[in-house]
Formats: C-alpha cells, sequence, structure tokens
C-alpha cells in the first residue's frame, strides 16, 4: 500500500491522451485503456485543477508508419532527431479517433494541451517534444500559476504518462504517477523500464485509493 496523499490546491492532475485511438478499437489501441476512464473520472473530482492533453498530429506525420514505406508498426527508425517508433497512424487532427473516450467527463479541466502537431517531430511528453528541444509551453503554464506538485494518470502508461512525469520531474515539480489509472502499451519491455527510470529519478507511484 501506498502512503496516502492529500491534494491540495498547488497540485494539478495531467491526465494524458485517453482518445479513442488508445482504447479498445481504435488505432493503437492500449490494451485494456478504456477501464482508466472510470478511475480518472473519479480522481480528478478531488482535484480543484485539472489539465488534459490530447495526441493531435497532422495527416502524414513522422511517426506513422505510413509515412515510411516498406517498414511495419512498432519498428524503430532513425530521424533528425535520433530513434523514433512508427506507430500506426492515431490521433489525427479532428478525426473521431482523436477525440477524448465518450464517458470521460472532467467538466473543470482548465486546459487542454495538444501535443505532436508539428508533422516532423513526435511529441510523447506534455512538456517536450521528441527532439527534447522544443517546449510546448507546458512547464512554463505550471509554474506561472504556482503549482508545486504534478499528479499523472491515463495512456499509455510507458509512453506518453512516462516521459510527461520524467520531464515534469526535470522542470523541478514533484511527480506522482496514479498508476493503477494508466495501462501501458509494452513495446520491447517498456513498461519495466519505465518503472526503472521512475525508481532511478525519484517518481512516486500511488493508487487511486492513496489519493484523497
Ligand atoms: C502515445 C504513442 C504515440 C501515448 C502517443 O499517448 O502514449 N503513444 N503517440
Ligand atoms: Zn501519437
Amino acid at each position: 500500500m501506498t502512503k496516502e496523499m492529500v491534494v491540495s490546491d498547488q497540485d494539478i492532475l495531467l491526465v494524458v491522451d485517453i482518445q479513442n485511438d488508445f482504447c479498445p478499437g481504435g488505432a493503437l489501441s492500449v490494451p485494456r485503456g478504456d477501464e482508466v476512464v472510470p478511475l480518472v473520472n473519479r480522481l480528478a473530482e478531488r482535484f480543484k485543477h485539472v489539465v488534459l492533453t490530447q495526441d493531435w498530429h497532422p495527416p502524414g506525420h513522422l511517426s506513422f508508419v505510413s509515412s515510411h514505406p516498406g517498414k511495419k508498426p512498432y519498428e524503430t527508425v532513425q530521424v533528425a532527431y535520433g530513434p523514433q517508433i512508427l506507430w500506426p497512424d492515431h490521433c489525427v487532427q479532428g478525426t473521431p479517433g482523436a477525440e477524448f473516450q465518450k464517458d470521460l467527463r472532467i467538466t473543470h479541466a482548465e486546459l487542454v494541451l495538444r501535443k505532436g502537431y508539428h508533422r516532423e517531430i513526435d511529441s510523447y511528453s506534455a512538456f517536450y517534444e521528441n527532439d527534447r528541444k522544443t517546449s510546448t509551453g507546458l512547464g512554463g503554464y505550471l509554474r506561472e500559476r504556482g503549482f508545486k506538485r504534478v499528479f499523472l494518470a491515463g495512456l499509455a502508461f510507458d509512453f506518453c504518462v512516462r516521459y510527461s512525469a520524467e520531464d515534469a520531474t526535470r522542470e523541478g515539480f514533484d511527480v506522482v504517477v496514479v498508476e493503477d489509472a494508466c495501462r501501458g502499451i509494452d513495446v520491447d519491455g517498456s513498461v519495466a523500464e519505465t518503472g526503472r527510470t521512475f525508481a532511478a529519478l525519484g517518481i512516486s507511484r500511488a493508487s487511486c485509493d492513496a489519493v484523497r
């Protein structure tokens, strides 16, 4: 059992990419991804401040397998900024797959942060794109508003949740990942690697029940 974490006004809940394409039946479905929806809805009620992220790619995005003829989904290729996993085409701007899962209900969310809109750069993290240089502005936004601690939940545990949590730590926030409100994809051991990185960076892990 993790110890209880009492939510304050200086805490923000970052709800990552709970979109149709990451749920069963979607283009890049995360196994049992839809199961997090009721948990995240309940979790969000305990936070005064919530930010949602939305993966939001233009057609022909560099991370799409369709942009790399002859390659297969989940293969890694070298791009200008280093290795990039090729994903089934997903979360295309304005398509049903990019919409939030229909049962997600967090009406008091204060910001919807879209990411991955540069055709030539993928963005797992809500803070920095995959070139690790291009900022989304989220760090500045959260600092300017006086937040000290970032809680994370959503999809996928081992990609967008992971990289957002790591960057939040580097940006100076205390970070808590609400693990039972996440689901992972697991490409080549990425879930285990995520656990190791969280431990190394001092990222806390909690269950929904422990957050009050
Ligand atoms: C994600 C792969 C590609 C995620 C987004 O939300 O974890 N993963 N785009
Ligand atoms: Zn994506």
